[in-house]
This record gives structure tokens, C-alpha cells and sequence, in this order.
């Protein structure tokens, strides 16, 4: 008796499962646009380029809302403070803005090639995608000297801003520091860091404020604010810094020097 039971239960089960199967395809999508009709009224999505249209204006249009399981309605689906375009859903080493910018999917790690994920596609430079800086913005006064510039990477080009007075800086030297930002994004960049960066490239000697934006392609961003004190004995450390640079040149005369006499 018991023996019948079980074999009718796994019959039951077999035919409720292959019931399941048949059901399952059934993605109704009326207006033929790529979304299944059922996610467009659940959000209230209507008309012809309900795909296209961006109507939380968060920089992902409704297909890939879709397509990434997002509210269109919401900027920041999951509320964690990180905007649906800053996040890398495929987990890939790039965000979903940016995929969309660089003609990548953001809904699959392997959108160009299918052994070579999204992020360590490398870019003309040889620098992988996931470690590019995509926007950077600074501004630093220091008494009446100030500077502020501006570095977008948008669709492979890069565009740099610059307004400075009292400074003496140019693209090359903004060139070289998102360089130098690509290369430390490895080591769990810290805003320190940043800053360090930022004041030796640019040989920031006197006490500065300073306001940096930097986003990467990987979705990481940073935001600071703040006034930084170069020693305020200036003097001290400039004669100290004269005085190694005035023993390095006496240093390169002596040996000069010691085969002529
Ligand atoms: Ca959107
Ligand atoms: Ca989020
Ligand atoms: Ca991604
Ligand atoms: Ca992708």
C-alpha cells in the first residue's frame, strides 16, 4: 500500500513539473519592444519608445531596467546610496552608465569577447576599462593662486578643462595624474592618497582648500573636501629643500671635480 502511495506522489510530481515547463514561456510583449508587458504595467510604462525613454532620468534607459531587474522609477533601486548607474550589476569591473557609454552590455560580464570579461578590456592606452577614471574634477585655492579643471572620459575620449590663475599647470600634468589615480586605484585608494597624489604631481607647496570629485569606470567615487596645511614653517622646509638640492649639485661638482685634479 504504502509502495503504491509513493509511486502515484512522484507521478503526481513529474507531470506538475513538466505542467511548469510548458507555462513557463510565456513572455507576452505586445509592442514587440523587448519587455515583457507584465514588468510595463507593473510600472505603469506606456507608449510606443516605453524602451527607450529614461523616466526616472537616471541615465539607463527602461530596456535595461529591464534587462537588469531595476526599478525605472527609481534612481537608486536597492537604496544604498549608490545611483542604478553607478552600480556594476554584472559584476564585470564597470558600472552600468558607463557600459552603456562604452557601447558594453551592462547585463553581461562578457559583452565583446567571451573569454575576456567587460573590465579587463583594455583601452588604447593598455590601461584595463575597470581602472580608468572617468570624471575628474578639482579645485584648489591657495591665497590668491587658485585652479580648477575638469577630466571627462566619455566614449573612448578623454576632454580636460583647465582655469587657472597664479599656477602654471597644463594637460600634459592632468594627463599624468589620472595616470598616477589609475595606477593606485589597486591598493584600496584612500583619500590620502588621493590627495597625495594630487599635491605632488601638481607641486602643491603653501597651504591649500581643496575640493576633489573623481569617479572611476568601476563605479567607485570619491568626494573631498578639504583645507590641507603644507607645514606652515614654509621657510624651514624651503631652505631644507634648497640645501639637499645645493649638496646634491656639490655632490655631482666633487665628482666632477676629482678626475681633473
Ligand atoms: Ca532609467
Ligand atoms: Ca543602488
Ligand atoms: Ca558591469
Ligand atoms: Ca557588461
Amino acid at each position: 500500500m504504502k509502495k503504491f502511495l509513493a509511486v502515484g506522489l512522484a507521478t503526481t510530481l513529474l507531470l506538475s513539473a513538466g505542467a511548469q515547463v510548458d507555462a513557463k514561456p510565456k513572455f507576452i510583449d505586445k509592442n514587440k519592444n523587448g519587455i515583457e508587458d507584465k514588468w510595463e504595467k507593473k510600472y505603469k510604462l506606456k507608449g510606443k519608445n516605453v524602451a527607450k525613454l529614461d523616466t526616472d532620468k537616471d541615465g539607463l534607459n527602461n530596456f535595461v531596467e529591464y534587462k537588469l531587474s531595476l526599478n525605472p522609477t527609481k534612481k537608486d533601486t536597492n537604496k544604498n546610496g549608490v545611483a542604478d548607474a553607478l552600480e556594476d550589476t554584472d559584476r564585470d569591473g564597470i558600472s552600468n552608465g558607463t557600459e552603456l557609454e562604452l557601447g558594453l552590455k551592462p547585463y553581461t560580464a562578457y559583452s565583446k569577447s567571451k573569454k575576456v570579461k567587460d573590465g579587463n578590456l583594455k583601452d588604447t592606452d593598455g590601461v584595463k576599462w575597470s581602472e580608468k577614471v572617468r570624471e575628474l574634477e578639482i579645485s584648489v585655492e591657495s591665497g590668491k593662486k587658485e585652479f580648477e579643471l575638469e577630466y571627462e572620459k566619455k566614449k573612448g575620449k578623454a576632454k580636460i578643462k583647465l582655469k587657472q590663475k597664479g599656477y602654471n599647470l597644463d594637460q600634459a600634468t592632468v594627463r599624468a595624474l589620472v595616470t598616477d589615480l589609475q595606477k593606485a586605484i589597486d591598493d584600496n585608494l584612500t583619500e590620502d592618497q588621493i590627495l597625495d597624489l594630487i599635491q605632488s604631481r601638481f607641486e602643491l607647496t603653501d597651504t591649500y582648500e581643496i575640493e576633489v570629485e573623481l569617479e572611476y569606470m568601476n563605479g567607485d567615487e570619491f568626494e573631498i573636501e578639504r583645507e590641507v596645511e603644507v607645514d606652515d614653517e614654509d621657510d624651514a622646509d624651503d631652505e631644507e629643500m634648497i640645501d639637499e638640492d645645493d649638496q646634491d649639485d656639490e655632490d655631482q661638482d666633487v665628482v666632477v671635480e676629482v678626475p681633473a685634479v
